[in-house]
């Protein structure tokens, strides 16, 4: 240790008091030394908890939490509310942006200013900030512990909601850092709700800020209470790991890995990337099923296989929609006493809670993310407020889940028997379909992924947009690099994993779904089959899509159900205008909006677009699998 490390120190100790102090040196790094007293003596709190990995110091968390009002507890045990407010609903993507040295560009399609002036504004913001407010250090690990997906990283928050949240969802790392010392290579996160009004939820909105500096691996977050702004491990966590995946030949991913139970007790592993509300933890829910994670995924290259991990360890799931018939695990949690926050829910007189799509009849009146609420309010707009908000979440540790995955902490992560692209997609594309090779799924569903816009980041609805891999909101590379990484990473693998596409929003003519919500189900089934050559499929220019015989047979092994040759043809019909319509909008995406798109993407629609008019000129607009 340096003169600096030691001047660092004596200035921690003064800030911390002794037992935190005693705490903060277990961990031998002077980086880590220097940071926090960076930011404590920006931030200016009156009083600081580091939190080791002890229950007695994750207990104290969420009881400060509850202290200082940001979390209220509910009629059941270990349940409590929180809100954010009414205008920090989602992800604010406008203002989060990375700090760019100069030099440094990412393309058009990432948010993204200069460094020194973010920095720059970013501290103006956040100084004294949490004068009179507690500050909590919390350690934790990205993905299994000692293992060679983990990343350890380190959160500053003055908000207990937080930090709480983090403890839920997160594998802590205090020990880590510990076991880690010097060689710890840390990514860190800051954040403050600053000021807060009396409902105690952010007040200067305008002020909201998600500044990610990747020179530093530091992300700022302030102003804002949003799970998706401000739980440092989970989206903001995932701009640096990006970045570091792309240099060191690894993916993080915007993706559950789930087990799909099949023939014999086999189980095989699929990871999963959706966009935002389009059923991604509805998937890795299913009944019968296995969760290892519902958002994120790191995958590696071990030997020539594809191995995941999730660098969670809990679930920040939507709560809309959730019901005792179609979701009867999380069902359960949130009935049974547990460690469970509901954010942006309704709350009754009783302590209950209430939700839109929950079942029961709704509640004649209560508070919710906007106030006191009875049925047919309307905001300032005139637009009705609804019962909860369409993003509201419920969080919680996958521990409490009956179908949590044995696997979940193993170091080694799970081999990866399948990758899946699924969007919201009205009128393109068939439910479930194999892609002919890696490079083609890869492309021509992930790349070329599209969904329609949901609650979950702010800005209107149902708009068709082009989502690369469902990951663009979170890119800290240029997207053209990032497929150039996804390719590479292909190549170097001995038998890659069949890749797919999954779309449970198909409308038929009259706009209506062509499938039901439990559908997904025998898809899943089916796809396990193929990840293991079991079951044949049928050539379309799109890819494979499975036979009528086989579909009608899993419809009733799994769901019990007949399965029409007439709703199969309304699903797996190739429409191909909305196909070619399609390939011209993604190919004018990477034209004119990445310019550094591989070739190779080019190509690979080209002759999608090709098979596609040729099967047009000989079956015509609409071909049926049959
Ligand atoms: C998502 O929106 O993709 C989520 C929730 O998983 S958030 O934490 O807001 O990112
Ligand atoms: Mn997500």
């Amino acid at each position: 240790m340096n003169t600096e490390d030691n001047r660092t120190l004596e200035r921690l100790k003064v800030r911390l008091g002794e037992s935190n102090y005693q705490k903060l040196v277990k961990i031998d790094n002077p980086e880590l030394y220097h940071f926090i007293a960076k930011y404590i003596e920006l931030f200016n709190p009156e009083k600081i908890f580091v939190c080791t990995d002890s229950p007695e110091d994750i207990r104290h968390v969420k009881q400060e939490s509850i202290k200082a009002g940001e979390e209220v507890e509910l009629a059941v045990e270990g349940h409590t509310y929180h809100f954010d407010s009414y205008h920090d609903q989602a992800r604010d993507k406008d203002n989060s942006k990375y700090l760019l040295p100069s030099g440094v560009e990412l393309g058009q399609n990432i948010n993204a200013m200069d460094r020194s002036e973010g920095l720059k504004e970013i501290h103006l913001i956040m100084k004294d900030i949490m004068q009179g407010n507690q500050l909590f250090i919390g350690f934790f690990c990205l993905g299994p512990l000692n293992s060679q997906f983990s990343i350890p990283a380190v959160q500053l928050t003055d908000s207990g909601y937080v930090a709480h949240s983090e403890d839920l969802l997160y594998r802590q790392g205090y020990e880590e850092f510990i076991r880690l010392g010097r060689s710890a290579r840390f990514l860190k996160f800051v954040h403050s709700a600053g000021e807060l009004d009396e409902r105690k939820t952010s007040k200067n909105i305008d002020k909201r800020r998600v500044y990610i500096d990747l020179e530093d691996e530091i992300v700022f977050s302030t102003n804002t209470q949003y799970g998706g702004n401000t739980i440092g491990l989970k989206k903001l966590a995932m701009r640096p790991a990006i970045k570091r995946a792309s240099k060191e030949g690894w993916l993080t991913e915007h993706m559950f890995i789930m087990g799909v139970h099949g023939p014999s007790r086999r189980v095989t592993y699929f990871t999963g990337a959706f966009p935002s509300l389009c059923g991604k933890t509805s998937t890795s829910m299913l009944p019968g099923e296995s969760i290892v994670g519902d958002d994120i995924a790191y995958l590696r290259n071990i030997d020539g296989v594809i191995r995941a991990v999730n660098p969670e360890s809990g679930m920040f799931g939507v709560i809309q929609g959730v019901n005792s018939v179609d979701d009867p695990l999380i069902w359960k949690v949130l009935h049974n006493p547990g460690d469970v926050i509901f954010s942006n829910v309704l709350v009754t007189k009783e302590k209950g809670v209430h939700w839109i799509g929950k079942d029961g009849k709704e509640p004649e009146k209560g508070f919710n993310y906007a106030g006191e609420w009875t049925p047919g309010k309307k905001d300032e707009n005139g637009n009705f407020i609804l019962t909860s908000h369409p993003n509201a979440r419920f969080t919680l540790d996958l521990q409490l889940l009956d179908n949590m995955d044995p696997k979940l902490n193993d170091p080694e992560g799970v081999l990866v028997g399948g990758i899946i692209y699924g969007g919201r997609d009205s009128d393109t594309k068939v439910p479930v379909e194999e892609s002919f090779d890696w490079v083609h799924g890869f492309i021509t569903m992930g790349a070329a992924l599209e969904s329609e816009t949901t609650a979950a980041t702010l800005g209107k609805e149902g708009v068709r947009k082009i989502n690369p891999m469902s990951n663009l909101d979170f890119l800290s590379i240029p997207i053209g690099r990032y497929i150039e990484s996804h390719l590479n990473f292909g190549a170097k693998l001995n038998n890659p994993p069949p890749i797919f596409s999954v779309n449970y929003f198909l409308k038929d003519k009259e706009g209506k779904f062509t499938n039901d919500k439990t559908d997904k189900a025998v898809w899943l089934k089916w796809m396990e089959l193929r990840s293991h050559n079991e079951v044949e499929a049928i050539e379309m220019p799109t890819g494979f899509i499975p036979k009528y015989e086989d579909l009608n047979k899993l419809f009733n092994e799994v769901l019990n159900k007949d399965y029409s040759e007439e709703d199969y043809v309304n699903q797996f019909s190739v429409r191909v205008p909305e196909n070619l319509a399609k390939i011209d909008r993604v190919e004018d995406f990477y034209k004119t909006k990445v310019t550094d798109t591989p070739q190779i993407l080019f190509e690979v629609l080209e002759e999608q677009k090709q098979r596609l008019i040729a099967a047009q000129e000989k079956y015509g607009d609409n071909i049926s699998p049959l």
